[in-house]
């Protein structure tokens, strides 16, 4: 394998004008530069920046990950985007949004020959290792609540470049994509997808499961929020999208932590 970097053109905005999915129509910026999309959509939608904005950098250079963890890409070697979302429903029904984005951004890269799977709650895995990483935050404002969801693919990522070893690309799977093709089956997928469970919310369940590699019956260690993790079985993603995991003390259902799936040797 060679580490050269290979050719990475600019994003074609133009291709991206009247896209559409489900009942989200789509209004993408590009930037050539940005901190974090999700800070600038974040401030746009707390402005009233309507459903279907989608704030895509060539190089966001102080992404954001979960509990203040970072995200890392080089310049147009990723999609990194934040798309804006105002959906009307129960908080109860929240949580199911980063699961939401999980399943559209894997159903978006089987589209384009990547056999990815999801690592609860919405890592996306290619050959078992992080290929796209989500962040989905909600944003008060005085339209009501919007949820921003970041969406961080590597695209032609070099192995040199990846900031850890559990990580990959589409390029090191062996697939050369045009970044500008990607987004525009990610928006579609994703609005479809959205729309589907605005309608049907109890459908998304199954079309997860299908998706996740996490369950069922896989060894994983739990780390929770708290600094504690525990090890145990999976057994199954609850209505709340939580993960179901038997463990010596009986069933837990874990609703926000970090799952390592675990192969025997590493217990
Ligand atoms: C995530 O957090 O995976 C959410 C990442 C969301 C990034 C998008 S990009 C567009 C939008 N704007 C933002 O500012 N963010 C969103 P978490 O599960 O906490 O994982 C973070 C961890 O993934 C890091 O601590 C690294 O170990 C690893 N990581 C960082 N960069 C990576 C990369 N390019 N590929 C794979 N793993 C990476």
């Amino acid at each position: 394998m060679t580490d050269a970097t290979p050719p990475r053109p600019p994003l074609d905005p133009s291709s991206l004008d009247g896209v559409t999915g489900g009942r989200v129509s789509y209004e993408v910026e590009v930037v050539a530069a940005a901190p974090s999309t999700n800070a600038l959509a974040a401030a746009r939608a707390q402005q009233g920046a309507a459903e279907g904005l989608v704030i895509t950098a060539e190089h966001q250079t102080a992404g954001r990950g979960r509990l203040d963890r970072t995200w890392e890409t080089p310049d147009r070697a990723a999609l990194t985007l934040s798309v804006v979302l105002r959906p009307e429903v129960e908080p109860v029904r929240w949580p199911w949004l980063p699961l939401l984005v999980g399943v559209s951004v894997a159903r978006s890269l089987r589209a384009v020959g990547a056999p990815a799977e999801l690592k609860w709650p919405n890592d996306v895995l290619l050959d078992g290792r992080k290929v796209c990483g989500i962040l989905v935050e909600r944003i008060e404002s005085a339209g009501g609540p919007a949820a921003v969801a970041g969406i961080g693919i590597n695209v032609s990522t070099t192995a040199g470049e990846l900031p850890i070893d559990a990580a990959t690309s589409l390029a090191l799977a062996g697939l050369d994509v045009d970044r500008t093709t990607l987004l525009a089956t990610l928006l579609r997928t994703l609005g479809q997808t959205y729309t589907d469970w605005l309608a049907d919310p109890a459908a998304l369940r199954a079309s997860y499961v299908d998706l996740c590699a996490t369950v069922p019956g896989r060894r994983v260690r739990v780390e929770l929020p708290d600094g504690t993790s525990t090890t145990g079985t999976t057994r199954d993603i609850a209505e709340s999208g939580g993960l179901v995991v038997a463990t010596e003390r009986g069933d837990m259902t874990v609703n926000a932590g970090d799952v390592v799936h675990l192969r025997a040797v590493e217990e």
